[in-house]
């Protein structure tokens, strides 16, 4: 865990540099918030299980890429790429995996970009390649998957398939509601 925790730190630290870059350029910021986690035990053996997968520590470190996530939540959507292009010129990071879930949204209207990356964690006797996932999204990508993930992942009962479609409608206007918010911050860049 402490491993994985080390992968997460050094993944905020480039993204923190970032921020300050942009502060010192007199650019605005291309990242609001930036949110880590570490999966609980309990939701490990869980991932696994649905996965039909063995429950143990070598399963875990082979096949699961979300034990260390982290969230960065962007202004706007050409913040998503600018950061990925960023991160990926770092010869540090390796990239594993890319789910676009902007440009090819989710069934359910979820949109967010993905990114498994490895970095490697230097300890005194040994070095680690350690796989962080990263979600990149949107403030308003933010607060569909948020309220959804409540609503959805969290309830017991089956959600009606009439909700589903209000939930996936609902993402669609916001996903419109997005564009437009950029075109205005393009707009007004081009009268400065
Ligand atoms: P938590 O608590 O957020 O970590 P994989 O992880 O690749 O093995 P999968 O399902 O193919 O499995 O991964 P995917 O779809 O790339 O990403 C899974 C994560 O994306 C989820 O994590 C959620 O955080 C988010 N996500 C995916 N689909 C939806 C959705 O429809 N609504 C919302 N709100 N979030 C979604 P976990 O593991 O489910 O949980």
């Amino acid at each position: 865990i402490m491993v994985y925790e080390s992968g997460i730190t050094q993944i905020e630290t480039k993204l923190d540099i970032l921020n300050k870059e942009n502060k010192i350029a007199g650019r605005r910021n291309s990242i609001e918030t930036v949110k880590s986690r570490i999966k609980t035990p309990q939701s490990i053996i869980e991932k696994l299980e649905k996965k039909g997968l063995p429950i143990s520590f070598t399963s875990m470190m082979e096949n699961l890429n979300d034990i260390a996530g982290i969230r960065v939540i962007c202004p706007y959507i050409s913040d998503i790429y600018n950061i990925k292009n960023m991160l990926l010129k770092h010869p540090d990071i390796t990239l594993i995996e890319e789910k676009d879930y902007i440009k090819d949204p989710k069934e359910s209207g979820y949109r967010s970009l993905h990114l498994v990356v490895e970095i490697p964690v230097y300890l005194s006797e040994s070095t680690h390649n350690v796989k962080v996932e990263i979600q990149l999204r949107t403030i308003a990508m933010d607060f569909w998957a948020t309220l959804e993930h409540e609503l959805r992942y969290k309830t017991t009962t089956s959600v009606p398939e009439s909700v589903r479609r209000e939930l996936k409608r609902v993402a669609e206007n916001i996903a419109m509601t997005d564009k437009e918010m950029e075109e205005i911050a393009i707009e007004l860049q081009h009268l400065e």
